[in-house]
């Protein structure tokens, strides 16, 4: 197995996905914890490019980037139960999707979660079609891969929790029940997998740490008004 170590905050979705896939695979590692205000030497040596975590560290090489991380613990722990499926159709079109929820999902709600007023209703809009188009992939799966638990799961994972501290502190309503209602059955079997359960990041910490990243953001797109 060798040595791994996860540098990560307690707060980050993308450290998240990283978490449940060692835990899935049962490695042992050792977590790193970062205070990205003030980036250690050794995250700035290891992720040189984008000085971002999550950075797996497997025997003193870097891995960086989330999605690769996790084919990287896919590919090199296999003796277990497998993320991506072995077809390569069918890997292409996982990869397409989790491109789309990093690239297109995330940043669109991301973007209507840090505005108010005007900019976050015309923002809100986009956000809600990213997420008919997901609740679309939903039609007649429990999982994103059909019946069993895979990587796409992992990738998509964070809407189970994140989107509702957007809502409660963003001011926005995003999962619907009527518009939504395969994305919320899937939250539901999601958040009963006992990894996912036990590695949440605390509710009131994520609260009050997303409350003042909102403000934050609000006021710097204000003083650049
Ligand atoms: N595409 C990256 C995104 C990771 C990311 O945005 N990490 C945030 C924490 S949630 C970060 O490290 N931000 C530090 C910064 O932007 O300086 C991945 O999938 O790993």
């Amino acid at each position: 197995m060798g040595e791994v170590k996860l540098f990560r905050t307690w707060s980050s979705p993308y450290a998240l996905r990283i978490v449940w896939a060692l835990k899935l695979k049962g490695i042992e590692y050792e977590t790193i914890y970062e205070d990205l205000s003030h980036k250690s030497s050794l995250l700035l040596e290891y992720n040189p490019v984008h000085k971002k975590v999550p950075v797996l560290l497997h025997n003193g090489t870097p891995i960086c980037e989330s999605l690769v991380i996790l084919e990287y613990i896919d590919e090199k722990w296999n003796t277990t139960a497998r993320f991506l499926p072995e077809d390569p159709l069918a890997r292409a079109t996982a990869r397409f999707w989790a491109k789309f929820n990093d690239e297109q999902v995330a940043p669109s709600i991301f973007r209507a979660y840090v505005s108010q007023g005007v900019k976050q209703k015309k923002a809100v809009g986009p956000a809600l079609e990213n997420l008919d188009i997901v609740e679309k992939q939903l039609i007649g799966k429990r999982f994103f891969n059909g019946e069993s638990f895979v990587f796409l799961d992992l990738v998509f994972g964070w809407i189970a929790k994140y989107l509702g501290i957007f809502e409660e502190t963003g001011g926005i309503k995003i999962l619907e029940e009527e518009r939504f209602p395969l994305i919320i059955a899937w939250k539901d079997k999601f958040c009963d997998i006992l990894v996912i359960k036990e590695n949440w990041p605390d509710q009131k910490e994520l609260v009050t740490k997303f409350k003042l990243m909102r403000e934050y953001f609000i006021s710097v797109a204000a003083s650049c008004n």
